[in-house]
């Protein structure tokens, strides 16, 4: 039941790129690196800036990755920096592409607010921005042309959801206290992932489930090897684990099990992303299931970096499918991930 497989790509709602696509098309500072494609823009090769979150995570070394290839087979000159997780790091290297007349740029914002003035600037420059994962929030829906991603909020849901299952399959009886790992403070994934989660716990379990720590661990595995140390000795009878992704559930299992007790049966775990290492801890029991988000999103971004390097109109949101996993299906699917 719970595993729809994989990501089908799904476009959801069409908008208007408006005047923003109309881009810098006559600007030649493209050129430079080797030609492997056409690079479309009408014959010229296209340059991209992308400004990255960071490495925080095997989700965005998969993503890193999945961007860089599909420029690379698409002939685009792509322009890549890493934010470090630094928001002041994102809007210099957004500034540095405008300032570099790029002809589209592309970027993971790390937190939710205070683009409007960097994406001002682009905007003026004529550079149309399509945000990559991340939404922002903006009270000016013209300053960028697309967003294509997950929808955290149903991975909370699904988060939810998935935890009943492992619940009743575990044969849990009693209070349902649960530690929450969130991911980086104040970034989409983490507000929605934490938003969706509850709604299910306050439609459905108000009486028996209890978020009794929360804090965040940054989307990695030392944050959540180490928040969930501090969780442990704050309140040894939690016995279940939401992380907000892989990395730090894979961090907190390292301190479950120096706390002697064991991952997936002490403390059910329940995480986001479905990485390689997520896979891998699940067939061996140590994760009770993974809400899938799929980080492949390079070969349709290069898509839409086209058209609206083109002057084209673009699709407004791009969702990503994503599939459930519970742990009799993470030995089946571990050869076939593909991240
Ligand atoms: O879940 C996490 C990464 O924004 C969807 O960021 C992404 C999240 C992903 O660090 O592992």
């Amino acid at each position: 039941m719970l595993n729809r497989r994989n990501f089908l790509t799904a476009a959801v709602g069409v908008a208007v790129a408006g005047g923003l696509a109309a881009c810098a098309k006559e600007d030649d500072s493209s050129s430079g690196s080797s030609d492997s494609g056409s690079g479309g823009g009408g014959g010229k090769k296209i340059t991209l800036g992308f400004a990255q979150v960071g490495s925080e995570s095997g989700w965005r070394t998969a993503n890193t990755k999945s961007v860089k290839e599909a420029a690379k087979e698409a002939g685009y000159t792509l322009k890549f920096s890493d934010a470090q997780q630094k928001q002041e790091n994102q809007i210099s290297a957004i500034r540095s592409y405008i300032a570099q007349k790029v002809d589209v740029i592309a970027f993971s914002p790390v937190v939710v607010t205070g683009w409007d003035a960097v994406l001002k600037e682009a905007k003026t420059a004529k550079i149309p921005v399509i945000l990559t994962d991340r939404s922002i929030k903006t009270s000016d829906d013209s300053l960028y042309v697309s967003f294509i991603g997950s929808d955290f909020i149903d991975e909370g849901r699904r988060a939810g959801k998935m935890l009943e299952t492992v619940l009743q399959k575990a044969g849990h009886k009693g209070p349902v206290k649960i530690a929450q790992l969130e991911g980086t403070t104040g970034a989409a994934p983490a507000l929605e992932r934490a938003k969706g989660f509850k709604e299910i716990m306050d439609a459905e379990h108000k009486d028996d489930w209890k978020i009794v720590v929360s804090q965040t661990g940054d989307f990695t595995r030392a944050g959540g090897k180490q928040v969930m140390a501090a969780f442990l000795q704050s309140d040894p009878d939690i016995n279940v684990l939401y992380a907000h992704n892989d990395d730090m559930a894979l961090g907190a299992i390292q301190s479950i099990e120096a706390a002697g007790k064991k991952p997936g049966k002490d403390i059910l775990i329940i995480s986001v992303d479905g990485v390689k290492d997520g896979f891998v801890a699940m067939s061996e029991g140590k994760i009770n299931g993974i809400v899938e988000c799929n980080p492949l999103l390079g070969p349709q971004l290069m898509d839409l970096v086209k058209k609206a390097a083109d002057g084209e109109t673009v699709e407004r949101r791009i969702k990503t499918k994503e599939g459930d996993f519970l742990q009799e299906e993470a030995k089946e699917a571990l050869p076939t991930r593909k991240y």
